[in-house]
């Protein structure tokens, strides 16, 4: 595939022709067909859906609910089974605050790793605290990746949820997540997915991994900010409470009583993400076209190249020299990350740096944070010489005192 022809996409690119964009695993840049979806429904319609007994809120309800249809499709659920959510976090939040509110008990276990994000990690600490039950960690290999021999060690015949992350935002590992499935549907608990680096990276097939919920975010894939998915199996949906209260979610509503609507809308309060939904939609049918085969080959040839420049340079450290993925995490010995950091910014190169919202790997790595480079399918091995460049100026910099 022609890269810059992907490039032209991207309107940033016109506006910063010299921009190296390696945050991707923060956010993605927005391809002008997402830009112009959010657009049309703005200047078109930009009316409420649901409600409105009128053809422009009936022709903005249609564009809602064929977003659904859309993403559904796109990692093979069903309509009812897609939630529309603020983001990953607030996906993953959901199903603990609701399924582990309503379905965990004392002495149950919960089983979490240390390559989670806060925002799958915290909500069950919280859960299992208030809960009374038992938070359980599987041990990281020497790599610090999950296997799953370390998460057969854990499994119980008590473990009631495992909340576990398919691809690490710091180290990019790629999670053995269909055995482990497998074992922990055996012992009867469920698993809620954390995909917020693996949706934008990999085609996804929830029905193929047999996962139980999965969460993931639109800003990272090319979709816009403030919109996530929460999948989750309708039976479970079904059975969950709902976490929030009030406009659109209610069926019945009396002085002593309360009825729901059935998921998804149950977990869709108020005044929807209207805008948000039909760009992702969009953002989904747009990276169907350039196709997961070339997005998987395109980020492993470009990490493998930095990698390998890396190692070249003597004073860095590569936190994850093996990773499937497009994440290289590293520090220059003796160099705080931030003070890094800056240097790739005066290189125009987006990099990130700290402990990613991670805190318990950067713990087990024995460090205060990482600098982070993640690509995506639209950068280029220029993007590689501005980085590697960017890296020998600040190790010479911070080397000179
Ligand atoms: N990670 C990063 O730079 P939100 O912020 O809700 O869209 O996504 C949260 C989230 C959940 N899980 C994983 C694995 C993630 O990487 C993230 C977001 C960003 O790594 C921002 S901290």
């Amino acid at each position: 595939m022609d890269i810059n022809k992907i490039r032209n996409d991207f309107p940033q690119f016109n506006e910063n022709k010299d921009l190296a964009y390696l945050d991707n695993s923060a956010s993605s840049l927005k391809p002008k067909c997402v830009i112009d979806a959010l657009d049309d429904y703005y200047n078109r319609l930009g009316v409420n859906v649901h409600r409105g007994v009128y053809k422009l809120s009936y022709e903005a309800t249609d564009l809602y609910e064929e977003a659904r249809t859309t993403i559904a499709k796109f990692i093979n659920a069903k309509f009812e089974e897609v939630v529309f959510t603020r983001g990953a976090s607030a996906s993953l939040n959901l199903v603990a605050l609701s399924y582990g509110m309503r379905f965990i008990n004392q002495g149950d276990e919960v089983i979490t790793t240390e390559l989670e994000h806060h925002s799958s990690h915290m909500p069950w600490f919280n859960v299992c605290k208030v809960k009374g039950a038992k938070l359980k960690y599987v041990e990281l290999d020497k790599e610090g990746r999950i296997t799953v021999e370390a998460f057969k060690k854990v499994l119980t015949d008590k473990t009631k949820v495992v909340a576990i992350t398919y691809v690490s935002n710091v180290m990019g590992y790629i999670t053995p997540i269909r055995e482990i499935i497998k074992l922990a549907h055996e012992k009867g608990a469920i698993v809620t997915l954390d995909g917020a680096q693996a949706v934008p990276h990999m085609k996804i097939d929830v029905k193929e991994l047999d996962c139980d919920f999965l969460s993931f975010s639109g800003h990272k894939m090319c979709g816009p900010t403030g919109i996530g998915i929460l999948y989750g199996k309708y039976n479970l949906l079904d059975k969950m409470p709902p976490i929030e209260f009030g406009g659109d979610m209610a069926d019945t509503v009396r002085r002593d009583s309360q009825t729901y609507k059935v998921p998804p809308y149950k977990f869709e309060t108020g005044t929807p993400i209207i805008a948000g939904a039909i760009g992702l939609a969009e953002a989904c049918r747009y990276l169907d076209k350039i196709g997961f085969d070339f997005i998987v080959k395109q980020e492993k040839y470009l990490r493998d190249l930095a990698v390998k420049r890396l190692q070249e340079i003597e004073g860095v450290i590569v936190y994850n020299p093996n990773a499937e993925t497009g994440i290289i995490s590293f520090n220059i010995d003796g160099v705080h990350p931030h003070d890094a950091a800056s240097v790739f910014d005066n290189n125009n190169v987006c990099i990130r740096a700290g402990h990613h919202c991670a805190q318990l790997i950067t713990t087990w790595l024995k460090t205060i944070g990482t600098v982070r480079a993640s690509f995506y399918f639209y950068n280029k091995e220029e993007d590689v010489d501005k980085f590697i460049k960017a890296v020998k100026e600040a190790k010479d910099f911070f080397y000179s005192f």
